[in-house]
This record gives C-alpha cells, sequence and structure tokens, in this order.
C-alpha cells in the first residue's frame, strides 16, 4: 500500500477575484489552467507549502484561509488538496511553471479551460467567491 501524497493548490483571492494560472510545463499539462500551488515537502503543512509554493511560483505573499472539503486524485500517489487563500503582499507574476495568470471575477470562471483535476474544486470555489 502507498500512502497518499498531497498537493496543494491554492484558491487565492483578491479583491473578490480568484487567481488562475496557466501551466508551460510538463508539455502534458501546458496551456491548461490551474490553482497554483505544489507538493508538499518532506515535515511541511499544508499551509505551509501553499505560503512557499504562492512565493516561489508567484512572487507573493498570502495567508492560508480555510480548507476546501474534499481530495481529487492526481497521478498516484499524488491526490489535491485546495485551501483558499488571501492575498497579502506582491503582485503576481509567473516566475516558474506558468507563462500566463488571470484574476477572474465569479461570472468569468469558466473562461479559462481548467485541468480537469481542478474542476471540481473550482466549482466549489465559485460558491465561496459568490457568497
Ligand atoms: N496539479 C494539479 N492541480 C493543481 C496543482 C498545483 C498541481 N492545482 C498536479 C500537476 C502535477 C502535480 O500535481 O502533476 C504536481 O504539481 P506541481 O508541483 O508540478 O505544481
Ligand atoms: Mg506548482
Amino acid at each position: 500500500m502507498t500512502t497518499v501524497r498531497v498537493v496543494v493548490g491554492a484558491a487565492l483571492f483578491d479583491g473578490g477575484r480568484l487567481l488562475a494560472a496557466r501551466r508551460s510545463a510538463p508539455p502534458e499539462l501546458a496551456g491548461r489552467w490551474e490553482l497554483p500551488g505544489g507538493k508538499l515537502e518532506p515535515g511541511e503543512s499544508a499551509e505551509q507549502a501553499l505560503v512557499r509554493e504562492l512565493r516561489e511560483e508567484l512572487g507573493v505573499e498570502a495567508e492560508p484561509l480555510e480548507r476546501v472539503a474534499g481530495e481529487w486524485p492526481l497521478r498516484p500517489p499524488y491526490v489535491l488538496h485546495v485551501w483558499t487563500a488571501r492575498l497579502l503582499a506582491g503582485e503576481a507574476r509567473p516566475l516558474q511553471d506558468h507563462d500566463e495568470l488571470r484574476w477572474l471575477a465569479p461570472d468569468e470562471l469558466d473562461e479559462v479551460d481548467w485541468l480537469d483535476q481542478d474542476r471540481p474544486a473550482v466549482a466549489l470555489v465559485a460558491g465561496l467567491l459568490r457568497r
């Protein structure tokens, strides 16, 4: 039996908009949009990984808010967990693994081609944005 390994995705909010990031790698995911984030490193909590990944990938400081209920399968042994987060400082730019960013208003969430893996979480997050 293999223990699942968590990938954390950030539903990063700012001013009522959600950040979507277009992947530039690997080739099979390039061009598709995701909630930015990545794998937990050994000993790291999901919140710590989220803060680190958003610093590395986007150059921003963010505060994790809450876990979005659910767990979505990725390539084994990975599973996707999603946390909401709020932008604290910095202006997001695609520093690694992404080539474009968009801040989406609630009625724009289906304008980008989300990774299949992220779609259920984005649908749940849409409800939070409209709250
Ligand atoms: N993944 C899927 N949806 C996401 C994220 C952040 C990641 N929102 C998938 C893509 C990769 C794997 O998880 O196959 C690891 O992600 P990364 O470390 O390459 O960002
Ligand atoms: Mg990543």
